[in-house]
């Protein structure tokens, strides 16, 4: 009998691999090319399934062009690189890797907002810069984590995450904004208050921003939130690129209007905005939120569970459309 033919689009774990060969014809990407959307869309040519990374886009063309794609399996939690109703429309199943990188990247985030706050990178890059030559009352004095207002906007799993860290762990405050208002049973035990978007820019000592993209969350922090900031607030971004307006953050940081911001995600990564580079106000990391060798192993087993399942007739663990699987 024939095995499905499935496209490993990005390197990975070799024990992943070795498991998705156990069930398919594997191709994979050894040497981690990021390839073109033409070069995706032939290379899936012949194949059932599609095991990708945040980097590759999945559209109607490329559906259109793959008539024989069956299941797309991304190792990522958020999924704006894919086409959900186009994949829906052709019964092409997605599915996704919630839950598993929930804690690692509510750290990362906290550990982000802290850097700011604290002005970490700022500081070792003026050590290293061999600038330090005496102690000051005031050298990189930047502002506090514990007991200050925590303002989440996009209160899922890992916002709810990074705000127990900062109510439990260090008696912050906690503001959030979302569609709907958690249940109290979330709240309460956090202290968390619903605030609007507005409240929670102009409240906040440290806002977090953890919402998934979508069109509608596109520039939704641009100049008029940012000039609602206090100037000794900072901003943090674990979500993703095009949320914040980066050149309007860029100015802002510039002007002191806001204390520091700490960015993993950019518009258009892995370029970043020239303006972002030049502020010494701001941490800049590289997409790297949930990347614990534990976490990404999970995310990749995660991933293949997902393909197996959906290629040989079992129940996927984590779709996104449910709706398209028959009964299985
Ligand atoms: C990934 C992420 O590392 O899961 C997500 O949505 O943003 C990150 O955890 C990245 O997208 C992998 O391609």
């Amino acid at each position: 009998m024939t095995r499905p033919a499935v496209l490993v689009a990005r390197a990975v774990f070799p024990e992943v691999i070795a498991r998705l060969r156990e069930h398919f014809d594997v191709t994979d990407n050894p040497d981690d090319t990021v390839w073109s959307a033409a070069e995706l869309r032939a290379r899936l040519a012949g194949k059932a399934g599609a095991f990708i990374t945040g980097s590759e886009r999945i559209d109607a063309a490329l559906l259109d062009a793959n008539p024989q794609l069956k299941a797309v399996c991304t190792m990522t939690v958020g999924y704006n690189h894919i086409d959900v109703d186009a994949c829906t429309a052709r019964g092409v199943l997605v599915t996704y890797t919630p839950d598993v990188l929930t804690e690692t990247t509510a750290d990362f985030g906290f550990a982000l907002m802290m850097a700011a706050a604290r002005r970490m990178a700022e500081s070792e890059r003026f050590l290293r810069a061999g600038r330090w030559m005496k102690w000051s009352y005031d050298m990189f004095a930047g502002s506090d984590v514990h007991g200050a207002t925590l303002g989440i906007l996009g209160m899922g799993r890992i916002g709810q995450a990074i705000a127990r860290r900062g109510a439990l762990g260090f008696g912050m405050q906690v503001i959030y904004h979302n569609r709907s208002r958690l249940d109290a049973a979330v709240e309460q035990p956090l202290g968390a208050r619903w605030v609007d978007k507005d409240t929670l820019f102009r409240e906040a000592d440290h806002v977090v921003l953890v919402l998934p993209y979508s069109p509608a969350a596109h520039h939704i922090v641009g100049e008029r939130e940012l000039a609602l900031m206090k100037p000794t607030a900072t901003l943090t971004n674990v979500a993703r690129g095009g949320i914040v307006d980066d050149a309007a953050l860029a100015k802002a940081l510039a002007e002191r209007r806001i204390a520091a911001a700490a960015l993993d995600v950019f518009e258009g990564e892995p370029n970043v905005h020239p303006g972002l580079l030049e502020v010494p106000n701001v941490v800049l990391t590289p997409h790297i939120a949930s990347a614990t060798v534990a976490t990404r192993r999970a995310m990749a087993d995660l991933a293949a569970d997902n393909l197996i399942a959906a290629l040989t007739g079992a129940r996927p663990p984590t779709p996104i459309n449910p709706q398209v699987l028959g009964p299985r």
